[in-house]
Order: C-alpha cells, then structure tokens, then sequence
C-alpha cells in the first residue's frame, strides 16, 4: 500500500495495518516460530535471499513485519528492524556499526543505560567514547577523531530535554566518515523525523510515546539506507534481539492513537510547565515548549511540537524533590514515560543511577531533578495533584 503522500494521522492509523490473506482491518498475531516450506528448494531459496517468505521468527515474522513496515513509513527510512526492547534497538546499532578501535561521540545526558553500554561495556572490546553536550554542534566537531564511525545523538534528551541539531550533527559526521545514529524516543515519530534531516539511523524505545499504555517493552530501528538496514537486521538476528509477535500487535495497536496522546499530553504539559515556572517552590524548570528552554528556537525549527516531558528541580533540593515525589496521589511514582499515564519520577536515584555523580553533575542532572511525563489525565486533576504535593507540610 503506497501512502506516503498521506498526513501522518492517516498513517498512523493504516501503515502496516491490512491483511491481504482474508482482509481483516488489522494484521493478526502470527503466533509461530517457524514457517514451513513447501519444499527444499524453496527453504534454500529463503535462505539464500531469493525468495522473501518468512523462515523463523528470530529473523522475520508477519506480524512484527507489518509494525516495521508502518515506523519505515513513519519515519521515511528504507529499512525498519523491530527489536525487543529500546536497550536492545541500542544495542543491535552499536554492535552493527562499530567494530574494535572505533570511536563514539555522544550526547553527555543520554538515557544512563545507553550511556553505560557505551562507556563501560564497548570499552571491553576496545571502542572509545566521548561524552558532550550535542546541543553544542561545535562540542561535538571538537570530540571527533581519526577513528570516529558513530555519533551517538539522543534528542530531546533524557532527563535534560537538551536539543540537538540533526541537520548539523549529521553534516559534522558525514564529513569524518562516520554516521548518525538518533535516540528520537522523546519525540516519537510524531514530532519529529531524524533520517529527512540527514541522519542515517533513528532510534526508538517503543516502550514509551509509540505503545503509549505501559504495558509492552519493545524497541525499533529505522535506517536511511538498505545497506546499513541490512547490517542491522543481520545484528538483530544473530544476537536474538528479536521482538515477538504479540508485542508487535500490541505496539502496532498502540501506535495508531499517537497523535491524539501527544496533542492532549503536550497541550496539558504546556500548562504544567507554565504552572511550575510560576510557583515560588520552584528554582527551574526544563520544557522545550517554553521559552526559556535554551534550545526551544531550534525545538521549533526541527520539531512538529513539544511533546510532554518536563524537568524541574525544588528550591528545598533532593529533600524537597522526594517530599513531592512521595506525596503525588494522581502521578504514579514510577520510571518509564510516555504512557497515557501521568509518572514522576528521580533521575539520580533511578534512571541514571548507574553514571557517577561527576558525570551525572556534568551532564545537568542535578541531585534535586525531578521528571515528570504527563499522561492524558485532566489537566486540572494533575495540577491540582501537584499543588497539594507542593504545600502539603508533611
Ligand atoms: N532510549 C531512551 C531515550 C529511553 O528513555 C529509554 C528508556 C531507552 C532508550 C531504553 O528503552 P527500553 O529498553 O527501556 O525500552 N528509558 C527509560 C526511562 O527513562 N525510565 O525507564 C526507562
């Protein structure tokens, strides 16, 4: 089905969405491991690439066809490899792309595990890594090397909602050889679109924006070209970072109210954002949507919107942070985001509890971060959470 001359609500609903065998409206769960042949000659043509039916579901099955083949569109890439989790989607490209004696550049506040793999488990097989603020793009022409091959971007990032410029990353890579891989979890393909601004891989877990309902791990990967697609699929494979078939429903079921989920959260955290930047417990406040984001200019330019996660710290610090974090009724107190509902949230203690505080410091995530994703809750239910957190004396 050609549809990319459609907008993207229209595609997130249909993209992967039908049938052919019986016509059913959304594509069946392939519950199987193996595929039979109808003879030798065909499992040899399989396997040899002659022939494109599916052979094990390690390497390929249906169902998860049809989710890649709607990101594919979603993201305007040649290539889509569905994977079991985001950490595994990191893993399948870095494993992919980069061989001993490789350098990595990387954005310095990306997700903690993604930053760990990297930093201390590549380094076991001799691949070197350099950690800045991407936002910068003169920051990372300055940590490129001889041996770079990847430039590593999360954007916005984890916890900090620091923007990169795509466009401009991508120039400084391609120009040293390397290439650009794109962490787009935060914005999902809803807001934004790495590969049509130069990048050559883009990332997603789809745990959070794209399921959208807590309750499937998985992860995607979507290459510019079919050549480093196929190296990707052949990683996944071999290292069995496969996503299963009952997850690929889910998530392809998920994804068809994406649009909807991040207009309303997005229009609610615009007002989250503008409620605590105003509240005298407050000492900041990190959303892309507001002005004093210090990239929210370059968010307009690269983004269709502002998405709904924010990041603020207490004037009291951790203690304040932890005080608010324990009295919230309406926001679960849990990591994850991106989900229908709303999740608070600290960093230091939980999602980058694996980087040393020097590094945590260094990157912006402070000991009093607080990280908030808003869900599709009532506005006013959420606020009004927030506040008696905020004055409740103990
Ligand atoms: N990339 C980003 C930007 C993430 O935020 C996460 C998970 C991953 C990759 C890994 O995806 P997963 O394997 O969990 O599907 N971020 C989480 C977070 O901030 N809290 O819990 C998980």
């Amino acid at each position: 089905m050609h549809v990319r001359k459609q907008g993207i609500s229209s595609r997130l609903v249909h993209s992967g969405s039908f049938d052919e065998e019986f016509g059913s409206a959304v594509t069946p769960i392939y519950q199987t491991s193996t595929f039979g042949f109808r003879n030798a000659q065909e499992g040899a043509d399989r396997f040899a690439g002659e022939d494109p039916g599916f052979i094990y579901t390690r390497m390929g099955n249906p169902t998860v066809a049809a989710f890649e083949g709607c990101m594919c569109d979603l993201e305007a890439g040649q290539t889509a490899v569905a994977t079991s989790s985001g950490m595994a989607a990191v893993t399948v490209a870095c494993l992919a792309l980069l061989k001993q004696g490789d350098h990595v550049v990387s954005t310095a506040s990306v997700y903690g595990p993604s930053r760990t793999l990297i930093e201390s488990h590549l380094s076991r097989f001799g691949v070197t890594s350099t950690f800045v603020d991407t936002s910068d793009p003169e920051q990372i022409a300055s940590a490129m090397g001889q041996r770079t091959r990847l430039v590593y971007v999360e954007t916005p990032s984890n916890p900090m909602m620091q923007v990169t410029d795509i466009e401009a990353a991508a120039g400084i890579a391609h120009e040293q050889g390397a290439l650009l891989v794109v962490d787009s979890t935060f914005a999902s393909p809803y807001l934004q679109n790495p590969l049509v601004l130069g990048a050559d891989v883009v990332l997603h877990s789809v745990t959070k924006f794209i399921n959208g309902h807590a309750d499937v791990v998985g992860g995607v990967l979507v290459a510019a070209n079919a050549q480093v697609g196929r190296k990707l699929r052949n990683m996944m494979s071999i290292s069995g970072c496969c996503m299963d078939p009952h997850q690929a429903f889910l998530v392809h079921r998920g994804i068809k109210t994406l649009g909807l989920r991040i207009e309303r959260s997005q229009t609610i955290a615009m007002e989250i954002a503008r409620w605590l930047e105003a509240r005298s417990e407050v000492a900041w406040v990190r959303y892309i949507g507001l002005p004093s984001h210090p990239q929210h200019e370059l968010a307009r330019r690269q983004m269709r919107g502002f998405g709904s996660m924010i990041s603020f710290e207490l004037k009291g610090g951790v203690e304040a942070g932890r005080h608010l974090m324990d009295r919230v009724k309406l926001a679960t107190l849990a990591v994850s985001l991106g989900g229908v509902e709303t999740l608070i949230e600290h960093p230091a203690s939980m999602t980058h509890a694996g980087l040393s505080r020097d590094e945590r410091i260094a990157a912006g995530i402070t000991d009093g971060l607080v990280r908030y994703s808003v869900g599709i809750e009532d506005a006013c239910d959420l606020l009004e959470d927030l506040r008696q957190a905020l004055e409740s004396a103990d």
